[in-house]
């Protein structure tokens, strides 16, 4: 098995947990995101999104971090408890990992991660959106009152929650104001040292840029404000 993953990048890091508390062997094959190795035609083959993870389980390819980490669960730990075959609590799972995709990760990212790589700013809106999921993430753990964000136990939503908070740890956000995501990102980093090192590596990777910003101002890339125009 072999996965394409960023080092830096929280939906590979999330996949690269699941792996790790599985205990699956598998090869990293870390893809160079500033040089764009994932916009060639050659890794769109693997993913037409070209977006990093990408799965490679002997010529099955699978991209998304989410549906990755729910076929390692369903294909290689049917019983694991990080991902239970119970409707109500797989529901729940679900409910945060697409919760994690949409409403939470997504403004993160925009806030924490757009800024530092394709040179976006950082506006009162952004903030306010990070806010406005942080809130949510709360009262979602204040509803459940469980010590993870599906359950007592920790599941693949917890991993992909926690990849999209340690951005925010990267940029120094202050989490005070939500105190039980904080208590929750506390917990995990607590209980989890092994998963949490694979997570941390990330995060310091992302803290240094966020102190160096990477000179991308050639970077040909669709995202990119200041990106040359493709002939
Ligand atoms: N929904 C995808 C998102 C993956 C994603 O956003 N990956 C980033 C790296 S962290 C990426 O490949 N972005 C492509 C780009 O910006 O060119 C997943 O969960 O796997």
């Amino acid at each position: 098995m072999k996965l394409y993953a960023v080092s830096d990048g929280p939906p590979s890091l999330a996949v690269r947990m699941t792996l790790k508390a599985l205990e699956i062997q598998y090869q990293l094959i870390n893809v160079d995101f500033c040089a764009l190795e994932h916009r060639t035609d050659e890794y769109a083959k693997m993913n037409p999104q070209k977006e990093i993870p990408v799965l490679d389980d002997d010529g099955f390819f699978l991209s998304e971090s989410i549906a990755i980490m729910q076929y390692l669960c369903d294909k290689y730990a049917p019983d694991s408890s990080l991902y239970p075959q119970d409707a109500n609590l797989r529901a729940v799972i679900n409910q945060r990992l697409c919760f994690n995709m949409g409403f939470y990760y997504a403004p993160i990212s925009s806030h924490s991660m757009a800024p530092i790589f394709f040179d976006y700013e950082r506006t009162p809106m952004t903030l306010r959106k990070v806010q406005n999921a942080l809130e949510v993430f709360e009262t979602y753990l204040q509803r459940l009152g469980t010590k993870y964000a599906a359950g007592d136990n920790v599941t693949i939503a917890d991993f992909a929650l926690v990849s999209a908070t340690l951005c925010l740890e990267a940029i120094h956000f202050d989490l005070t104001q939500y105190p039980l995501v904080a208590r929750w990102y506390a917990t995990f980093k607590e209980e989890f040292p092994q998963l949490w090192e694979i997570a941390n590596s990330g995060m310091q990777e992302i803290s240094a840029f966020e102190e160096n910003p990477p000179d991308l101002s050639e970077m040909e890339h669709p995202f990119h404000p200041t990106r040359k125009a493709k002939a």
